[in-house]
């Protein structure tokens, strides 16, 4: 059993924390009847051969990855305290996990993990915390992750969790200690480390008591020292490793084999949510967990809301389709924008702009090559969209380039590229600012958006909104399109759209 926090008589904090913390793991594998490992709150290589290989903790990505990513952002935390004027050698940094969410009495939301803490341990399960530790009690870190209690009454309902036993020989984490623990283990290190700098996202508070236990440690210290990890964890995020681009592959691979089974199934006067009911069905029924986001599938001029999410429309004859989805694969996401014809064939207008963009998304990938800065990308986009708009006559042969610009940035009000990774925008606290380097995903999506309300270009053209978007990976050798296998030269869209028409 755990000693009790606060009945520490006779024993100094130091000693009492480095009981706490010491790499010789014992506790062995617990076994069930049939003599294999016990069921932990996630998937594991004996429950799910199917999906975990042994050593890893979550499909292809290893308990030594999990370490190494703890040990990266530990090192920049150092570099970044050797920095600073006031240099602290005692660090705390605490990463939880989220909480299950609701939407009514006891039904739950499908649970989303904090991302920051996936990528740092791996761990699937709500209400769980990592600590990370550095300090003069010890010449390496530690980590600590606590979970939740045992509860069987809990595990009849909801399934098995993972105690704390299971921890270290699962995660590889240094210790596992119940979450009961953690007010009491932080009272106590408060108690035995009086300068020390807590490494805490105090903006997005993911746990309520978590939260305040760790108030109450702030208004405890001498010295009230903190700082945010989620830029330095962001920074390591940004790279991705060859198990990650893996993932990435695979999850723009079913993404695309998705989009090609949407397009081909497209007839006049199919619903917005069939279509996007098909992209789901055709990624999940290929791997995928589930959609990373809530697609727009927007037929006509609903194409023009950017956001548009109700999919609720018939997509009538002679009307485009514009549908912005993607699966999320093993905790990556793809991210991918087609829009075709849903009779199998643009009109002159529709093909006019979709080859603008077509065009204009091509070269920004081959601009890849020089690693611009999205923002860079940005500007690009407005300059060759305007060039090629001009072209066709849609925007006035003024020469100035500011206004050529301008006038592109009216029918394309967001932005052309984001991060890829986890999370869909991922990594935002990295600026659009650094160039990109390789091992980095980003998007390229380009559009041109003609409501039915733009007064200044002819009607013809109305209720025309188009997007491509590809997932972009930045390797030494120039740009790598992950989503390559999505059609979308005009010619093979149209091809697809017609295979089962009516
Ligand atoms: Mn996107």
């Amino acid at each position: 059993m755990f000693r009790k926090w606060g009945t520490t008589a006779g024993t100094s904090h130091i000693g009492f924390l480095r009981n706490y913390c010491i790499r010789t793991h014992t506790a062995k594998n617990k076994t069930n009847d049939h003599g294999k490992r016990k069921a932990l709150g996630q998937p594991t290589p004996e429950t799910h051969p199917h999906l975990l290989n042994p050593d890893e903790v979550t499909p292809l990505i290893t308990k030594t990855e999990y370490q190494n990513r703890r040990c990266q952002l530990i090192e920049s935390i150092m570099k970044k305290a050797i920095k600073s004027s006031e240099y602290q050698k005692n660090h705390l940094v605490i990463v939880p996990g989220a909480s299950k969410q609701y939407m009514s009495d006891k039904i739950p939301y499908f649970f989303r993990q904090n991302t920051e803490f996936l990528y740092l341990t791996g761990c699937q399960e709500p209400d769980c915390c990592l600590v990370i530790t550095v300090d003069e009690s010890s010449s390496e870190p530690c980590s600590i992750l606590f979970t939740r209690d045992k509860d069987e009454h809990a595990e009849l309902w909801d399934g098995p969790r993972t105690h704390p036993e299971d921890v270290t020989p699962f995660f590889g984490i240094d210790r596992g200690l119940p979450m009961t623990e953690f007010e009491g283990y932080l009272r106590s290190y408060g108690r035995a480390f009086r300068d020390i700098n807590l490494w805490y996202d105090f903006v997005s508070p993911f746990q309520k008591n978590i939260h305040s236990s760790i108030c109450n440690l702030m208004s405890d210290l001498s010295n009230k020292k903190w700082e945010n990890p989620r830029s330095l964890i962001h920074k390591l995020r940004l790279y991705k490793s060859p198990a990650e681009i893996t993932l990435m592959q695979k999850a723009s691979d079913i993404t695309a084999a998705a989009f090609v089974e949407t397009i081909s199934c497209s007839r006049p006067n199919i619903a917005e949510n069939q279509l996007f009911a098909k992209i789901d069905y055709e990624c999940r029924m290929r791997g995928a967990e589930f959609l990373a986001y809530p697609p727009v599938v927007a037929g006509g001029n609903r194409a023009n809301i950017i956001h548009y999410i109700n999919n609720n429309q018939l997509v009538e004859d002679e009307e485009m389709v514009l549908m912005d989805a993607g699966c999320e694969y093993h905790g990556y996401a793809s991210d991918v924008t087609r829009t075709w014809p849903i009779n199998g064939k643009f009109t002159s207008q529709q093909r006019e702009i979709y080859e603008v963009v077509y065009c204009v998304q091509e070269e920004l990938i081959e601009l890849c090559h020089k690693c611009p800065t999205l923002d860079a990308l940005f500007e690009s986009m407005c300059y060759l969209l305007g060039k090629r708009l001009q072209e066709i006559g849609l925007i006035s042969t003024q020469p100035s380039n500011s206004y050529l610009m301008k006038a592109a940035y009216q029918l394309c009000p967001h932005h052309v590229s984001h991060y890829l990774g986890m999370d869909i925008h991922d990594t935002p606290s990295i600026t659009r600012n650094i160039k990109i380097e390789p091992g980095m995903v980003i998007t390229i999506e380009p559009g041109v958006y003609i409501s039915n309300n733009n007064k200044s270009l002819p009607k013809e053209y109305h209720g025309i909104g188009i997007r491509i978007e590809d997932d972009v990976l930045i390797t030494v050798n120039g740009p790598v399109v992950l989503s390559r296998k999505c059609p979308k030269h005009p010619d093979d869209i149209e091809k697809i759209a017609s295979e089962n028409q009516p």
